[in-house]
């Protein structure tokens, strides 16, 4: 793998949910040698430390269940900044921080590729489809969200406009098993790929990233992955605070951060949703950085597995 200009961006925002701990993820990320182990890969490694929200402002909001909107909105500003500004130095990875983060990064590298006049594709690796947005939310919680907002849909009005939404083709969703009514009508027409667990158990995971590869590789395609704790099996990965019985193994996360960089496509990434409070002897995080180290180029052998690559891509 060609070495890469990896820049760490802690962001532990923290207000995207009621339940509180996301704000140690970075810190949790750095204990668990994430720098290290992705120097000792041959890359070059900067951290950027953790960034600070923006200033909070009132604003207004009709869905009184909303919970801590201005804060949301105060780091969604400042992690687009801090995004867009790396993403033109390096490859930025994103320590949340809970998945509200997206709602800054994906607003960043959506700039940063439309300053670079290339599409921007959105791979979503969670058990949850965050379509939501503050209309449709019945939790409130904002970390349900950030698809609504990249894809454009309306009610974001407290939110900085998306530079550029991101088209519905451009977006995939891997991992699913937790859908709620108002996103499942918002799936009913939409172009978007969401791939459930079913779709993984009778195909395997290897053959909708291909496909879905193929198409960011033959549009010349910016590739955002954005990684949601609650993707991995909650007995391989307890530190989250929404766990879903029935998510990815060991072996299909590690296969899925392979082949994404094997593809050579992906060119930012969000760690997001460890609450390391719920973790249990710092594994959690481990396991994220192993995946980090997946995605960056570790491997059991030197020459990767082209012939098998080849075989499910073509
Ligand atoms: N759909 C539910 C809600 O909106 C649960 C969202 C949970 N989201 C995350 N990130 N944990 O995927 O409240
Ligand atoms: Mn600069
Ligand atoms: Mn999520
Ligand atoms: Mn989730």
């Amino acid at each position: 793998m060609k070495p890469k200009r990896c820049l760490l961006i802690g962001a532990p925002v923290d207000s995207g949910k009621r339940r509180q701990g996301c704000m140690m993820g970075p810190d949790a990320y750095r204990t668990a040698k994430l720098a290290e182990t992705v120097a000792a890969l041959g890359h070059e490694v900067s951290d950027l430390g953790n960034i600070s929200p923006a200033t909070i402002r009132q604003v207004s909001n009709s869905n009184k269940q909303v919970y801590a909107l201005p804060e949301t909105v105060a780091w969604a500003e400042a992690i687009a900044a801090a995004g867009q500004e790396a993403a033109m130095h390096g490859f930025p990875i994103f320590l949340g921080g809970d998945h509200s983060l997206s709602l800054g990064s994906v607003a960043g590298m959506a700039a940063h590729a439309s300053s670079q006049s290339r599409p921007l594709f959105i791979l979503w690796l969670d058990a949850h489809t965050d379509l939501h947005t503050p209309l449709t939310s019945g939790s409130g919680n904002l970390h349900g969200t950030p698809l609504g907002y990249i894809s454009g849909a309306a009610g974001f009005d407290a939110f900085p406009p998306m530079p550029k939404p991101v088209p519905a083709h451009q977006i995939c969703m891997i991992g699913l098993r937790s859908v709620d009514a108002a996103e499942k009508a918002m799936l009913q027409d939409s172009e978007m790929t969401a791939v459930d667990m079913r779709t993984i158990d009778e195909q395997g995971i290897a053959r909708p990233l291909a496909e879905f590869l193929g198409r960011v590789a033959a549009a010349s395609g910016l590739l955002h992955v954005s990684l949601d704790v609650d993707f991995l099996d909650p007995s391989i990965a307890p530190a989250v605070g929404t766990t879903v019985p029935g998510g990815a193994t060991f072996r299909e996360a590690h296969l899925v951060m392979e082949m994404l960089g094997d593809s050579g496509l992906v060119s930012s990434l969000d760690l997001v949703e460890l609450n390391p409070f719920l973790d249990d002897r710092g594994r959690t995080a481990s396991l994220m950085v192993d995946l980090t180290a997946s995605l960056l180029g570790r491997r059991v052998f030197d020459r990767p597995t082209q012939s098998f690559n080849a075989r499910i891509t073509g």
